[in-house]
């Protein structure tokens, strides 16, 4: 049976050899790219013979379709085969070029765009890991009001706790109630105010205290406070968080240690510690022959500091720690003394 004038006419469009001219013409990898286009892309030909093969008489269709499927199958391997030419060509002329190209680079004047400072650097690493454990991050004021430095905290006027921080006031307002905060612990009663339980938030930033700079303690340092209210928070869950971070900033199992301690704010209060990093455990210079590296002050948070900000302590319990950011740096790359950080010296900057 002869074909049907509408056969014949999509048959005639699917011209192998004219195809193959034009791929073989193509100078280089973005002209084929054109070909591939103009040849099998959506508006090409082929595209409008496979739309026109529905019209024909469903008996002429599977001529037509397997005339199409052998055209567009030919065009895909002359397009590879062209494509393998190309590259090969284009390498070769790179090798070439290469072979005569003079290197005139001169040593040149790098522009030194500095980095982050070490204490930036990890309190950024330690907000990532409180992150990835589901912790908000919150800043605070550095200078501050008593109520929020002292009194929500559970610290009355004239509580002998106050002295364990010297404070450096602030001449503003009424005398010896605006000052640069002491520590870090009046953000947490800052967030507690703004938002209702459940709370799970760090919130690191600068601290200053009237002390005189040693080894271990600048006037000026960072602190990273932890807080975390919800219904049902135990002391457990405090040991096991901060077992979390310290061994995700060590990057080891490095194990902890929690010490009866006092602070007005929270009731039972400990100071953790770690093990030292440099010995093992078995005592060395660095931490005082003890073994043991004191990071911070922790505990439950006191029912008293939750009704300083309305929030019901028989609904909720909650746990808060707060520890020097310096001290994790210090540990990790053994710098001491705490001044180097702040010295500005570029020889110990550029090394972090
Ligand atoms: C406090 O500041 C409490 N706010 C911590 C806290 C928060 C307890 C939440 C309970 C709940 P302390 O004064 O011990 O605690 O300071 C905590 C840590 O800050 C210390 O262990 C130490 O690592 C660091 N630190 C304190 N003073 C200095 C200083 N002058 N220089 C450098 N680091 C210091």
């Amino acid at each position: 049976m002869d074909n049907s004038p509408e056969l014949d006419a999509l048959l005639a469009r699917l011209d192998t050899g004219a195809s193959r001219d034009r791929i073989s013409a193509a100078a280089d990898v973005a002209e084929l790219e054109v070909v591939e286009r103009d040849l099998l892309g959506r508006r090409s030909g082929a595209r409008e013979v496979r739309e026109a093969i529905k019209g024909l008489d469903p008996s002429e269709r599977p001529v037509a379709g397997r005339a199409l499927s052998s055209y567009e199958a030919g065009v895909r391997e002359m397009l590879a085969e062209r494509a393998t030419a190309l590259a090969a060509a284009a390498a070769a002329a790179g090798e070439a070029d290469a072979a005569e190209r003079l290197d005139l680079t001169l040593g040149g004047h790098g522009l030194n765009r500095g980095h982050h400072h070490l204490v930036t650097q990890v309190q950024r690493e330690l907000e990532d890991i409180f992150v990835a454990m589901g912790y908000a991050v919150a800043e605070g004021p550095e200078v501050e009001d008593d109520w929020h430095n002292f009194e929500a905290l559970n610290f009355p006027p004239g509580h002998p706790a106050r002295a364990m921080q010297d404070t450096l006031y602030v001449k503003l307002g009424r005398p010896e109630q605006v000052m640069l905060r002491t520590h870090t612990s009046p953000v947490q009663i800052r967030v507690m105010q703004s938002q209702p339980p459940p709370i799970y938030c760090v919130m690191p930033g600068r601290t200053y205290r009237n002390e005189t700079l040693d080894a271990r303690h600048s006037p000026v340092f960072h602190q990273i406070e932890g807080l975390a209210v919800d219904r049902g928070i135990t002391f457990g869950d405090l040991a096991g968080t901060i077992e979390a971070f310290t061994s995700a900033y060590f990057r080891t199992t490095v194990p902890t240690r929690l010490l009866p301690s006092f602070f007005p704010f929270t009731e039972p209060s400990a100071e953790f510690a770690v093990g030292c990093v440099f010995c093992e455990g078995s005592g060395c210079r660095v931490c005082s022959q003890t073994g043991w590296i004191e990071l911070g002050g922790c505990g439950m948070v006191d029912p008293n500091v939750f009704a300083a900000v309305g929030i019901d302590p028989e609904e909720y319990s909650g746990f808060a720690f707060g520890f020097g950011l310096e001290r994790m740096p210090m540990l990790r790359y053994g710098v001491n003394p705490i001044k180097t950080f702040f010295d500005g010296d570029i020889r110990f900057l550029s090394q972090y």
